[in-house]
């Protein structure tokens, strides 16, 4: 369990986020105060009316006499309220460019956190929860600095600059309505206590119901293959249905609670009626009918905060829950990443991969997944790898551009570990085709293009030569220009390798490692295909991982992986005279008896 995090961190997070905009977010806060203690001038100016010209001993005398400064009253009171408009109008403005400033920060910060995660982090969060975090919690975060920060300035400046100017008026009436000030204090902690544990919850099902929402949208071609809307229609139903459910119980508390504020509220207006009444009428030397008018006159500024209070702890609690996830990802750091002064390769590397008694099982697994491996692969050597499928080949070229750590034993690049490099030159020189092709909604030639992005079309064409891929790319409506992946035209899953194999390829890589990229082509162009991978234009380290015969015996070098192990190794002819594993293979494909 991570340790949980304060809610003084949370705000120190966010002051950290301010930077550059803490002056202007500073000038917010003040104008929120300016203008809140700018309201109470106008019942401080109706009292002095009231007084003097209305109910006071020379009320009608004053009239005549003093009108001038009855004129006077009227005018400030209208200049004072046309400060405080504009007052307000350039606040909000304030707030808003401070928060959408925080916003913009944070999310870029994420977005960079993320986007330079390790795969063990990838295996870890769902998408959804990620995007989650990018839009919901973040806008949570936002509506802390624009929203709850504001009101609560807001709901304590009127309320304290009230309480000053009621004492100051008269304090004996001012006294008896804090009689309420325990009674809101007890209701506003019983409340937080309750509410908070909601608000992490209610976050939780949204995040659920994101997720849902995600995974079928992206997975929609299996859910229809199933035919199995209806069930995943009413799973998300299912999930949308918890979260309003939730929503609603949140609500609801606050809803348990709101008679007590209401009625502590209302309470402050019994007490000004009766108390302030009987003052009024016993002992009018204590409180004047001016001063009455303006403490009920007042009375709202004591209550409507008292109302917010509910409604802003109600968000700081949503905040609070929200910031939390937010920061989890903000602190994170990825497992993987450059040791101190590691190396920066700055020539191409020569392509030599040594495996010393490495030993690999995933975090989130027990079992050993690959078990005391060691290989060596000269530079400029094509090696294939075969093996029944979940025997770990997959997990074993990972460890080559570094995707995990071995758990055992060291891989090397040219002598040196991969842990030494920088990520950034080691993964430069390796051309990786992934064994489920991933291609981005773009053109086949940015597809291609997608490693180094200066590559000119001519190049693209090339190398989409190398990997057999031109001709059907060039019978294709816009040729290379043709949009692939989710928005575009489809493409057969032979298709898309050898795409995948034409951006592998793009890199000019020192090492290419193909994880059974040709597996969807048909035997004829993947003869082709081996054909022009022996004849590239710069030295290159090829590692294969195939299941077809016909792939492999051209190789320098063939190691077959049994259960995480390497159980035999050789050539082509060298493993049928073993005949073991792999001369059954060469049986079983071709017929053909050693
Ligand atoms: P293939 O592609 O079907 O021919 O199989 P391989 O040889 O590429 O197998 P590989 O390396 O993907 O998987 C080896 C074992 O490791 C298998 O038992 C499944 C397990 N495994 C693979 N990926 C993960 C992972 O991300 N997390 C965990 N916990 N186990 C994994
Ligand atoms: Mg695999």
């Amino acid at each position: 369990m991570k340790p949980e995090i304060t809610t003084k961190e949370k705000i120190a997070w966010i002051w950290g986020y301010l930077k550059g905009r803490r002056v202007l977010y500073f000038i917010a806060i003040l104008g929120t105060l300016a203008y809140n203690v700018l309201q109470l001038t106008v019942p401080f100016f109706s009292q002095k009316i009231v007084d003097t010209f209305l109910s006071g001993e020379h009320a009608s005398e004053n009239l005549i006499t003093q009108r001038d400064l009855l004129i006077r009253l009227i005018v400030l009171m209208v200049v004072f309220t046309l400060i405080r408009v504009t007052i307000v109008y350039l606040d909000c403005m304030a707030y808003e460019h401070a928060s959408q400033e925080v916003l913009f920060r944070i999310r870029n910060r994420l977005y960079d956190k993320i986007e330079r995660q390790d795969m063990h982090f990838y295996n870890t969060y769902r998408t959804g929860d990620l995007m989650t975090r990018l839009t919901g919690d973040l806008d949570a975060v936002r509506h802390m600095i624009a929203w709850v920060v504001r009101s609560i300035i807001e709901s304590f400046s009127l309320m304290s600059a009230t309480l000053i100017f009621l004492f100051w008026m008269n304090w004996r009436l001012a006294l008896l309505l804090m009689i309420t000030a325990p009674f809101i204090f007890v209701i506003i902690i019983r409340f937080k206590m309750k509410v908070a544990p909601m608000h992490a919850l209610l976050r939780e099902k949204f995040a659920n119901m994101n997720t849902a929402a995600q995974e079928n949208i992206s997975g929609n071609r299996v859910v229809k293959a199933f035919a199995m809307e209806e069930y995943e229609i009413s799973q998300f139903n299912e999930r949308n249905e918890d979260y309003r459910d939730t929503n609603k119980k949140t609500a609801l508390i606050w809803l348990r609670y709101f008679p007590y504020m209401e009625g502590i509220a209302n309470l402050l207006s019994v007490i000004l009626i009766v108390a302030g009444g009987l003052m009024l009428i016993l002992r009018p030397d204590l409180l004047t009918a001016g001063e009455y008018v303006a403490f009920s006159g007042l009375i709202w500024a004591l209550a409507n905060p008292m109302r917010m209070l509910g409604n802003v702890m109600n968000e700081f609690q949503r905040f609070s829950a929200a910031s939390a996830k937010v920061m989890e990802i903000d602190r994170s750091e990825p497992e993987i990443r450059d040791i101190p002064d590691a190396y920066e390769a700055k020539e191409r590397l020569r392509g030599e991969v040594t495996f010393e008694n490495v030993s690999f099982s995933y975090e989130d697994g027990t079992l050993p997944v690959l078990k005391h491996i060691n290989m060596k692969i000269k530079p400029g050597q094509t090696v294939a790898i075969m093996g029944e499928t979940g025997c770990g080949k997959t997990s074993l070229i990972h460890l080559i551009p570094r995707f995990y750590e071995p758990t055992e034993g060291t891989v090397k690049i040219d002598g040196r570990s991969v842990r030494e490099y920088t990520l950034k030159s080691l993964r430069t020189n390796i051309g990786l085709a992934t064994q489920d092709v991933l291609l981005y909604s773009d053109t086949i030639d940015g597809n291609i293009a997608y490693g180094d992005m200066d590559l000119s079309r001519r190049e693209v064409e090339r190398y989409a030569k190398y990997s057999a891929a031109s001709d059907f790319i060039s019978k294709m409506p816009e040729g290379y220009d043709t949009i692939v992946g989710e928005r575009g035209v489809g493409l057969s899953g032979g298709q898309k390798q050898r795409i995948s194999l034409a951006r592998a390829l793009a890199v000019k890589p020192a090492i290419l490692i193909l994880d059974d990229t040709t597996s969807a082509v048909d035997m004829e162009t993947e003869k082709q295909i081996q054909q022009s991978l022996r004849e590239l234009d710069f030295p290159c380290t090829k590692i294969i991982i195939a299941q077809r015969i016909s792939t492999t015996r051209t190789a320098d070098r063939i190691f077959i992986m049994q259960d995480g192990a390497i159980t035999e190794e050789g050539t082509h002819e060298e493993l049928i005279r073993k005949g073991g594993y792999y001369a059954e293979l060469v049986r079983l494909q071709t017929g053909e008896t050693a």
